[in-house]
Formats: C-alpha cells, structure tokens, sequence
C-alpha cells in the first residue's frame, strides 16, 4: 500500500516556513545547550554487487542532512556515526563533550533494520535517568514506522518516537520539546511531558507509543503524513554535516573530535548531495512518487552550483552523485539545471573544471534530453544510471524498448557519459530465449552491445510503501523461512530471491549470477583494454575490475542461500507485515502509517481503545 496523499494543495509546507523554524530554533538553542549523536544502521552482510564501493565510500546525505539541521539550528554539539566505518560502536558507551548525549537518533533503511533495532537495544541499556530521548528516523521509519517498536515483552526494545518525516518534522519536534523542558530536565523527560500535554499531535510526521503494560506500549499514535518541503533551498547547508563525522575506527566509544576535514575526501571520495526528488512516473514496484505526494521537488540551479563549489572548496570533494529520483523528469528544469552548472564560475574557475557529477534517469526522458546530452556532459555529468528494469517492457512499461535503450545509451556514450544500467529479473524472464529479447543474457548482451558500463540486476522485491507490496504477501510469494533459515530484512536488498512463485527459486538467485559472469568477466575487461581508447572506455574497463572482485563477494554470500533454496523447504508468509501494536491516528481512526490496511477499524472513547486491530 502507497503512503497516503495529504489532501490536494496541502502537501507542502509553506514557502519559508522551514526557514523561520530554523530561525526560532537559534534563538533558544543556547539555554539548552544539547548534545547529540546520530547512527546510520548499516549491515555489512549486504555488501555486494552492485552496490560493493557505495555503500561505504558515500556518507550518506539523510544523516549528514539531519546534522546539518543540527548545527544550522544552534546545536552544533552533534556527532554522527556511520556504521559503515565503526561497526563496533556502542551507543550504551557513548559520551560527547564528556556527557551522555540528551538525544541519540538513528537512521535506517529497511534491510538495516536489525542493526537499527540491536543500536536502540543498546542505548536502552543507558540506565533512565541518564538515558537520552531516541529518535528513529530514515526511509525505514518513513513507510514501516511500527517496525521500531517490538510487541515481545521479552524484547520491550524500541525508539521513544519515530519521525515519518524530513528535517522540518525533526527540528518541529525539537521546538515543542524545548518549549516545555524545564531548567535541568532531561529531553526524554520533557518529551513524555510534551506528549502527555497533548502537543505532538500538533507535529504531523510522527509516530509515538502511549501507556504501557510490560515495557510494551498499549498503542502508537500516528500524526499523520508529513508536509513536505518544496523548495529545497531552504534546507540547511550541506558543509556542516561533514564536520560531525566520525572517524572510522575499531572503538565501541567516541573520538574526542571528529573527522579531520582533509581526510574527507579519502573516506568518503563520492558526495551524495540533494539536488531533486520527485518522478513524474507511476510504476507499482515503486514507492517514491507517493512518498513525494507526487510533487517534483528541487533547489535552485544556483544554490547547487554554489554547494558543489563549496563542497569542492572544503573538503576537495569532485564527485558527486545527484539523491535524485529521476533528474531528467522535467525538461525545463533540467536545461535550466545544467546550464547554469556548465556556465558557473567561482573565483575566476569553472565549476566544470572541478566536479564531476552523477545521477538517475529514465530511458525515456533521456531521449527527450537527447539533443542537450553534449551541454549535460559540458555540465560535469560523466555517468547515469538508467532504470531499464527489462527492456522489452513486459514487467514494466516506463516508455522503454529495446530500439530506445540501444538509442539513449548510444547517445549518452556519443556525448561522452557513461551509461549504467539497472535491470530487474523476475520470475516469467528466463535466463536466455531463443529468438527473442526476452531472456536475462539476451538483454545483458544487448546492453553492453549498446554501450553499457556497468550492470545491475536486482530480484523484483517487495517493497515497503508500494502499490504491490501487500499482494506479494497475500499471493503467497514472500518467503518466511528457506532450509530453516529465517528471512531477515538484510536480504531484502534485492540479492536474494526472497520472494518467487516460481517452481524452481533456486533458478532465480543462479541467472542473477550467471547475469553478472556474463557482464563482469576477464574477456571483456581484455575486450575494453583493446578497443580504440576513450574516456569512456577506459571507465568500462575499471568497472569490469570492480564487478569481478564485487562478483566474488556476491557468490560468497549468495551461494549458500541457492543451496537452501534447491534442497530445503520453503515456508512462506500469508501476510503482510504489520503493527504488533495497535496503532491509530490523533483523532482515533485508522493511522496513515499502518500500512496493510487491517479490517478492524480502532475506535477510541474518552481517549482509550476499545476496539484493536490484529496484532501479528
Ligand atoms: C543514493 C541512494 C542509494 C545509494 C546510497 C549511498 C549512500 N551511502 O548514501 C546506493 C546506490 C548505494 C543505494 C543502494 C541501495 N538502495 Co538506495 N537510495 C538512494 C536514494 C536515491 C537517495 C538517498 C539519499 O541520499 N537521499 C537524500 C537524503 C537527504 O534523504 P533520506 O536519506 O531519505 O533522509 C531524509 C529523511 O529520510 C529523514 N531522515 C533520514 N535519516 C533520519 C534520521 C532521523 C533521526 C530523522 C529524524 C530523520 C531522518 O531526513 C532526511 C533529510 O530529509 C534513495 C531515494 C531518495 N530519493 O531518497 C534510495 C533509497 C534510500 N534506496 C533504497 C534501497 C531499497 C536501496 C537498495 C536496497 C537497492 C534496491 N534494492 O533498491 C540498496 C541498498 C544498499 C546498501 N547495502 O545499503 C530505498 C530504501 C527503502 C527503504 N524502505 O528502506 C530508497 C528510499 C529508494 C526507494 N525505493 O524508495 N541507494
Ligand atoms: S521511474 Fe523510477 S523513480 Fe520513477 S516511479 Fe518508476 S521506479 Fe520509481
């Protein structure tokens, strides 16, 4: 099921009105004086192909965004912890500036979740009266929000509230916050006051639990979908974030300072950096356009050339790569984007002399960007990656075919980008046809005949905020158990087939494989070595490096699991994950954030539940 679309015209919050809380903030951030540490869950089992260099060579913009907000907002006592580079850190040991930080938030995908919930355990162990306010935040909170909370008495771990939300939801919450804490008092103790006094319900965007019986709340109330921010100038500037990184290091505690600003380049050489979100597309697996309630988002043309150069100037970062949806889903704002980065020059520099710049697109929009594709690579743009999903449409039709991919990627080559694709294998593709386009290494062989640098291919998975997520479960296709193993959420990462109807799964995880040996391989790494010698080519070559070595992992950690999937019994799943706890919106009826939509409304009378729906 798709978030819910806030009623029309009401999706955005109101020009400046993240501007000005930013502004209230600063005047009492000082009488509270707050430290803070934010964690990015990241599960190293899910280091593979294709995303074996990102994932740890990026810090991550939703932290390093969040602290950002922090600083910018008065609090610049914040440190932020990547998991990625400290896999030992505790937060049940952590002090800054010498204190027990007042907030620890912690950020989290889907298939980091276990590590999200094992550092909420953790900081839990804090004993209460030292204990800091936890807030959950990240794209899993925003579409499976109850996740945070365990329903197992023996387990009562959970966040104190989950922000559903951005940066305006957070620095909300903050502000209520600190408008009751008295002189002294803790920030978990002034939440709870908050919460009690009704004020939070105020603050769409968050998920908090009410009474308790054993450690486990008797309910979560939902505040409802966010107001998104529309222009996204108004967000903090991103150079602060990476100045609260910590170092990488092998420590369950904190540094005394962070990261060195001249190491960042070296630890983090890619920059991922807001520039857009939004898709004018509508496909099912996908949650994004709902998550955007459908509204395309963007900063200024000026405000990104200026944050790149700075970004640039700073820490010597020259890489970025766009957090866009789809950078080319409108015509006009994308000219006006590139031409603005093509033409941009700082202390007497063009910035194109000194970024490079990377990004998302679709097939389709980039053949009406054909003509413009020289200007964009003027602008610094030296790689995109295309969601071709399967090229003969059949899984999904987003206006690509076999004839416009060949055409875009040669484009994109011609102009000089490299063009990356991402496919999507799924249970009626086979791994070859004969005849035919439709096979796994058909359309691998027509992609690098096309020009492409590198490969993804991902299993069609189910996906927590989409329109098809439910009907996986309910359909019986999601597996629960394979060979007496449990599915955890870090094979929800599109590596593993953990969800088929397929008579023979096993297939499924082996053409994936097959897929990548057939692309990543030391003849076509010769093949690239060989031929007339371009930019582009000699990328090819260094991406064949990449995909063997990243292949060599992605069978090391897959190969068991195929084993588990031919010889042992697969036990799958009926529903769709839902609340263990009963949750309802502020005004007692059903909550946005619920997800699958239960069939026993909530009704509350004089502010308790009389009527649950089913916990799982
Ligand atoms: C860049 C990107 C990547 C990069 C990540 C590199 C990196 N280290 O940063 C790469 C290419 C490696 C990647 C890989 C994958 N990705 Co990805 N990725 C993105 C993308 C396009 C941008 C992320 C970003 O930087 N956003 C910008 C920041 C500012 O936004 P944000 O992270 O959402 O944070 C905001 C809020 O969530 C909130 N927030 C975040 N943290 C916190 C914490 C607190 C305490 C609070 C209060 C608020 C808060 O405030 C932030 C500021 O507004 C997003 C889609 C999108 N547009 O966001 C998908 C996305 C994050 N990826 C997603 C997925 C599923 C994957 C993969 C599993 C691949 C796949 N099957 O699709 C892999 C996982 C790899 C791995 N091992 O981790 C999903 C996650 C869905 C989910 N439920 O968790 C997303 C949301 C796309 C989608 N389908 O909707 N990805
Ligand atoms: S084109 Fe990409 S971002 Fe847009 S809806 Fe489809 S999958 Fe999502």
């Amino acid at each position: 099921m798709e978030l819910p679309r806030r009623s029309r015209g009401d999706e955005l919050l109101r020009p400046e009105q993240l501007a000005s809380l930013r502004m209230r903030l600063r005047q009492v951030a000082a009488r509270h004086d707050l430290v803070t540490v934010i964690a990015c869950a990241f599960d190293h089992r899910t280091r593979m192909l294709p995303f074996i260099y990102a994932d740890t060579r990026m810090a991550p913009a939703g932290v390093r965004s969040i602290g950002s907000a922090m600083v910018d907002a008065g609090f610049p006592k914040t440190r932020i912890v990547l998991q990625q580079w400290n896999r030992r850190f505790k937060p049940s040991q952590m002090k800054l500036d010498g204190r027990v930080p007042d907030i620890f938030m912690v950020s989290s995908m889907g298939l980091h979740s276990d590590m999200c919930m094992e550092m909420i355990r953790d900081a839990r162990r804090i004993d209460a009266a030292h204990r800091p306010l936890i807030i959950a935040g990240g794209p899993h909170a925003v579409y499976q929000p109850y996740e945070l909370f365990s329903g197992n008495p023996a387990d009562p771990t959970r966040a104190d509230v989950v922000v559903t939300g951005e940066e305006y939801v957070l620095l909300n919450l903050l502000e209520v916050i600190l408008s009751v804490r008295a002189e002294g008092e803790s920030m978990r103790s002034a939440f709870y006051r908050a919460r009690d006094g009704g004020a939070l319900d105020e603050v769409p965007g968050l998920v908090y639990p009410r009474g308790d019986r054993d450690g486990i709340p008797d309910e979560l109330v939902d505040t409802g979908i966010q107001r998104l921010l529309g222009n996204l100038d108004e967000m903090a500037d991103s150079v602060h974030g990476y100045r609260l990184l910590e170092s990488p290091s092998r420590r369950a505690t904190l540094g005394s300072v962070a990261v060195a600003a001249n190491r960042i380049r070296r630890l983090s050489p890619i920059s991922s950096i807001v520039l857009t979100f939004g898709c004018k597309f509508a496909c099912q697996y996908c949650p994004i356009p709902a998550y955007n309630q459908r509204q395309y988002r963007t900063k200024s043309s000026g405000r990104m050339a200026e944050e790149m150069w700075r970004l640039n100037k700073e820490y010597g970062l020259k890489y970025f790569f766009g957090a866009d949806d789809n950078f080319f889903n409108s015509k006009e704002r994308t000219l006006d984007i590139v031409q603005t980065l093509a033409r941009a020059e700082f202390d007497g520099t063009p910035l194109r002399k000194k970024i490079r710049w990377h990004t998302e697109v679709t097939v389709h929009d980039t053949l009406q960007m054909k003509e413009h594709l020289p200007l964009i690579h003027d602008s610094g743009c030296r790689a995109l990656w295309l969601g071709v999903e399967d090229m003969t449409a059949t899984l999904v039709n987003k206006g690509q075919s076999v004839d416009k991919t060949q055409e875009a990627f040669k484009s994109l080559r011609d102009a000089g980008i490299c063009p990356m694709p991402m496919m999507m294998h799924h249970d009626s593709q086979p791994l070859y046809s004969r005849g035919t386009n439709y096979g796994l290494i058909n359309q691998i062989n027509l992609l690098r005949k096309a020009g492409a640098v590198s490969l993804q291919v991902l299993m069609m998975t189910p996906s927590a905020g989409t329109k098809l997520f439910e009907q996986c479960f309910t359909t019986g296709q999601v597996f629960s158990r394979v060979g007496g193993i449990e599915v955890r959420p870090h094979m929800y990462d599109g590596n593993y087939v953990v969800a088929s109807s397929h008579a023979r799964p096993w297939h499924k995880q082996l053409n994936m494989l097959i897929g990548y040996a057939s692309f990543y391989n030391p003849v076509w790494l010769a093949w690239n070595l060989l031929r007339k010698k371009t930019k582009v080519s000699q990328k090819a070559a260094g991406m064949q490096i990449v995909g063997m070595l990243g292949l060599i992992q992605t069978i090391r950690r897959t190969c068991t699991w195929s084993i588990r999937l031919a010889f042992g019994r697969i036990v799958r799943l009926t529903h769709p994950p839902t609340s263990a706890i009963p949750m309802r919106s502020v005004e007692g009826e059903s909550a946005s954030h619920a997800g699958f939509e239960g069939p026993i409304p909530i009704t509350v009378k004089k502010g308790r539940v009389v009527r649950l729906p089913m916990a799982s």
